[in-house]
């Protein structure tokens, strides 16, 4: 049986092929699209190919800058052509989990900003319903008062913490809080719920904005969903 990490490399080379010359390209954060980092990174070294790299997390883009790819912010190019990203789980409607590298905020504001968007996952992220935790990005102003609202929800907030038991601040020094919900509503009227509530910056839910997805088999196949 391949491992996980093979079945990552497997879809992640296959992913960075959708890339072509003169493109703005989206790059996302995580394990898989590390892959897709050392293509394009080989790609722009030795091939010559000329892209443009934006940035799902201050770690991409340190990663893809050793490696020659020259990265932009969101905000110094026109528009972004593709956008590789991976995620923590996509259930049957492509609806997605992300956020469990606690680069949400910024995957989602480089994602609304693509002309297209791919996810690259190993089969083991696919599930008939959402039932990772769900990060939710807040302000830390007022987040110890939001937890508990959110406890009182029935959500079942932790706080995300680093190795030393620190609250972990994202590239934009924001807290993350994950709910573990027993069972995920519709994840439209929970979308809603939570981006209404005051201290609230944004959740892991990415609703209406695959393209397509790459999965990464057991078998060492690759399965393309359009
Ligand atoms: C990223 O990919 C995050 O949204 C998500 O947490 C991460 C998970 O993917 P991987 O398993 O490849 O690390 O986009």
């Amino acid at each position: 049986m391949t491992d996980q990490t093979s079945l990552k490399k497997l879809a992640g080379y296959r992913a960075a092929e959708l890339v072509e010359d003169g493109m703005v390209v989206g790059i996302g954060s995580g394990s898989t699209i590390a892959y897709v980092i050392e293509v394009l990174g080989k790609r722009v070294a030795e091939d010559g190919l000329k892209i443009k790299g934006v940035p799902t997390s201050d770690k991409t883009r340190r990663t893809a800058a050793k490696l020659g790819i020259p990265m932009h912010n969101v905000d110094d190019v026109d528009h972004i052509d593709i956008t590789i990203d991976g995620a923590d789980q996509i259930d049957e409607n492509f609806a997605a989990i992300k956020g469990g590298g606690a680069a949400l905020l910024w995957e989602k504001i480089v994602a609304v900003n693509s002309k297209r968007n791919v996810w690259v996952v190993d089969g083991s992220k696919l599930s008939d319903h959402l039932t990772h935790y769900l990060p939710v990005e807040i302000i830390p102003y007022g987040a110890d008062q939001l937890f508990k609202r959110l406890e009182v929800k029935g959500y079942k907030p932790t706080w995300r913490l680093d190795q030393n038991g620190n609250p972990v601040r994202t590239d934009s020094a924001n807290y993350l809080i994950d709910l573990h919900l027993n069972k995920m509503p519709d994840p439209f009227t929970l979308g809603r719920e939570l981006t209404s509530m005051v201290g609230v910056v944004e959740h892991g839910l990415f609703l209406n904005v695959v393209d397509q997805v790459i999965v990464g088999r057991e078998d060492e196949s690759i399965d393309i969903f359009d």
